[in-house]
């Protein structure tokens, strides 16, 4: 076959093969790639590439697969810098919180914001991801907490999609905080989630997955129950927020659902980390909220690792605990805080993130036949994008065979 496009004299971080066993970063050196429309339809050694239309020399420089940011709350009004300046000066969060802060003010701010304001707030916060070479992001709902404004969150997240050169997966966390208006009534709150808002949205096509916030601040096991039985209803994938405070065996609930992922963790048990690895379910691990809630406790890497979870990276990207901008930023701290190495880093926010997302059949590796989202970066070797702390390497990205930057 004749190629639309070849790559040539570049060096390829596949990610894909084996992950103990295989050549580290399923590298292949002086490789080529060929596109052909919006897939990948050659890569391997350059002298065997065939024919093509059009060709690019990349230099020697390393390719790697669009990166995917499996885990963001980036879309919202409002921000909370005031706060973070109040918890400098010695204020508590429950002080804030108490004080019309915290979630809630996140809440009052996206509830007063349009689906155009939205759209264009986060679309501010989405760029500087782009330019690093996110190809694809999840965004959760969750700052609307009523049908309407869960919907406008869910909305302009497809809005993204399509306005910007990135594919959106929308995850509906309407069980991410109790609204005001519901104070002492979370059952009731859940019932508004089960009823109405999860299958409204669903029917209308805007939820992906279902996520919900399992924490002692938040919602209880038996309530997270209730919501993942309507998701399986309406056969739609789960993931939970799970262990990020305190252990509530949400790791092992996620798993007995099938969840794609289990998030947070760091308060994750054995029982728990054996039933995710049995059901295939990814941790995804998020050192950006580790890092801003100064936490001390350390997710359990080494027992994921031992047990053969896989294990995605993410921003978190939110107003609280996360106001991230960077997911290559999320690979030093990966590395530094949690003992990743720099080949699980990028495992993380490339096949793991696809993982995550139910997209490996299509995206997370450079392989023949799965989408053309690539990114090109100006390294020698693939270590150096978890080990510079900021910086912007990247020199090319393509999305879906097409340039958004071109090298
Ligand atoms: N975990 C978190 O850390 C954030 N949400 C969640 O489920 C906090 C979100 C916020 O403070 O706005
Ligand atoms: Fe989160």
């Amino acid at each position: 076959m004749t190629h639309d496009l070849l790559l040539e004299n570049c060096n390829v971080a596949t990610m894909a093969g084996p992950r103990l066993s295989g050549a580290p970063y399923g590298a292949i050196e002086d490789a080529a790639i060929g596109i052909s429309g919006d897939r990948i339809s050659y890569v391997g050694p350059r002298k065997d590439a065939g024919a093509t239309k059009q060709r690019i020399d990349l230099k020697q420089r390393w390719v790697t697969p669009g990166l995917i940011d499996c885990h963001t709350h980036i879309v919202y009004g409002g921000d909370r810098a005031n706060e973070f300046e109040l918890r400098l000066k010695g204020a508590t969060y429950e002080e804030i919180a108490k004080a019309g802060g915290g979630i809630v003010s996140t809440v009052k701010a996206t509830r007063a914001a349009s689906e155009a304001d939205l759209v264009a707030t986060a679309s501010k916060r989405v760029t500087p991801l782009l330019n690093e070479g996110v190809t694809t992001i999840e965004i959760k709902s969750g700052y609307g907490l009523d049908l309407d404004t869960e919907r406008r969150m869910l909305k302009a997240a497809r809005t993204i999609g399509k306005t910007l050169p990135v594919s959106t997966r929308a995850t509906c966390l309407a069980a991410h905080a109790l609204p005001p208006e519901y104070k002492d009534r979370s059952d009731d709150y859940i019932d508004l989630v089960c009823n109405e808002i999860t299958p409204t949205l669903a029917k209308e096509g805007l939820v992906d997955a279902v996520d919900v916030f399992c924490e002692k601040i938040a919602f209880s096991a038996d309530q997270t129950r209730r919501v993942f039985d309507v998701a399986k209803k309406l056969s739609i994938p789960v993931k939970l927020h799970a262990e990020q405070l305190s252990d509530l065996n949400g790791a092992a609930l996620a798993a007995e659902y099938g969840a794609l992922s289990a998030e947070h963790l760091e308060w994750a048990n054995e029982a728990g980390i054996a039933a995710m690895a049995k059901s295939g379910t990814v941790a995804v691990l998020l050192p950006g909220a580790f890092y801003a809630l100064r936490e001390t406790k350390l997710p359990p890497v080494d027992a994921f690792r031992k047990a053969g979870v896989a294990m995605a990276l993410a921003t978190d990207s939110n107003p609280g605990s996360s106001p991230a901008l960077s997911l290559l930023l999320m690979l030093s701290m990966a590395c530094t805080f949690f003992r990743f190495t720099p080949e699980e880093a990028l495992r993380g926010i490339t096949v793991n993130a696809a993982k995550a997302l139910g997209l490996s059949k299509t995206h997370g590796t450079i392989e023949v036949g799965k989408a053309a989202d690539l990114v090109v970066f100006d390294i020698a070797r693939p270590a150096e994008l978890a080990y510079w702390i900021g910086g912007t390497p990247t020199v090319g990205v393509m999305r879906a065979g097409e340039w958004t930057r071109q090298p």
